[in-house]
């Protein structure tokens, strides 16, 4: 085993024990001498990492750095497909740039590229995405399905599904969809979802899952203060962005076989989280522009809204708002 592969191991074995672990063990289990084990355990200290060492019992990680760190958060995802290279910046103006580029070049599907900072963070229609140095996380990840093109559709209310989940669990707090992409906490926006589609005439098409994750803000700039919030601001204490991000790919991981076969889970799980359902709202879809109630969520994450007239319509992508002028949202 390599110094950073015994490195690895060695984080990865304290990371899953809630218990002090002895040297003996952990240099019988990594199969490296009781030495190597105090060497490795100096460097991880150096770099950041609490380390409480008792005599009798052994070794205990008591916080991590709140860095993104590629090696320890691969090991904290070991065997999924999603996240089996795992890539850190410190700062790059956009992760869905950097994983399309990648994409292009042949990268394999699973790659997850995170950055501490973006300084050209985007949404859709090509508006910015706040993504403040070290605050959230902000992530792309390279898919290759091999479903046929017209399920591409389903991304969407998958990785949405996926995510809030994950973030639940973490949490224990509620967390709701706002269709098609944004993920809710009380009522304001923590997550935000960018698939962007890459086709070419080789058939080597490939899709890029940007996310988004509003984490230890503890404030907005004035502009989002109604509608944005951070897990910070939910739970009332710091989060570790590391356990977050591992439990985000863990479940999109978990969730991404059912694309194709059992997406009916995914759907019965994004209406149960639907933000909009009952209420009264706009959609802006290219140029045409519907109004209506929701009436609920179709077998594809399609959107279903009642129009005035009684006539029932789907929507598949689009911008919703809460409409103010149309009928009473209660
Ligand atoms: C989104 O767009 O919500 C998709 C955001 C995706 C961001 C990720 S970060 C990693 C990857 N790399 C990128 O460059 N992007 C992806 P949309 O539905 O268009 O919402 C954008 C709107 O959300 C903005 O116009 C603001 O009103 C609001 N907003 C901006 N930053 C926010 C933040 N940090 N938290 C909550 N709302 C925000």
């Amino acid at each position: 085993m390599s110094k950073t592969e015994a490195d690895i191991g060695l984080l990865r074995a304290l990371r899953r024990s809630p218990h002090h672990i002895p040297r003996s063990e952990l240099a019988e289990r990594l199969q490296v001498s009781p030495e190597n084990v105090a060497a490795s355990i100096a460097e991880l200290r150096g770099a950041g990492y609490d380390i409480e060492e008792n005599p009798h019992l052994g070794y205990k990680l008591i916080t991590a750095p709140d860095r993104l760190i590629a090696d320890d958060l691969a090991g904290m995802v070991e065997g999924a497909l999603l996240g089996s290279r795992v890539l850190v910046f410190e700062k790059t103006d956009s992760t869905n740039n950097l994983a399309a580029r990648m994409g292009r070049e042949g990268a394999a599907e699973g790659l997850a590229v995170f950055a501490e900072e973006q300084t050209a963070g985007r949404g859709r229609l090509g508006r910015r995405w706040e993504s403040d140095a070290r605050m959230g996380l902000w992530f792309s990840l390279l898919l290759r399905p091999r479903f046929s093109l017209p399920l591409w559709t389903r991304l969407t209310t998958w990785a949405a599904v996926a995510i809030a989940e994950a973030i639940e669990q973490e949490t224990n707090r509620r967390t709701m969809i706002k269709w098609p992409n944004d993920i809710y906490v009380d009522g304001k926006k923590v997550v935000g979802i960018l698939i962007e589609s890459h086709f070419d005439n080789s058939g080597e098409n490939f899709a890029v899952l940007g996310i988004g994750v509003n984490v230890n803000h503890t404030q907005f700039p004035l502009e989002l203060q109604s509608r944005a919030a951070s897990l910070r601001m939910a739970c009332g204490h710091p989060l570790d962005r590391m356990q977050i991000a591992a439990a985000i790919l863990r479940k999109l991981d978990q969730w991404y076989p059912t694309l194709e076969d059992g997406f009916h889970q995914v759907v019965t799980d994004a209406r149960e989280r639907s933000f909009l359902n009952g209420k009264w709202i706009q959609v802006i879809s290219g140029k045409n522009v519907t109004e209506g109630m929701v009436t609920g969520i179709d077998s594809e994450g399609c959107l279903l809204l009642r129009l005035h007239n009684g006539d029932e319509t789907t929507i598949s992508s689009g911008e919703a708002t809460i409409s103010m002028s149309g009928r009473d949202n209660s």
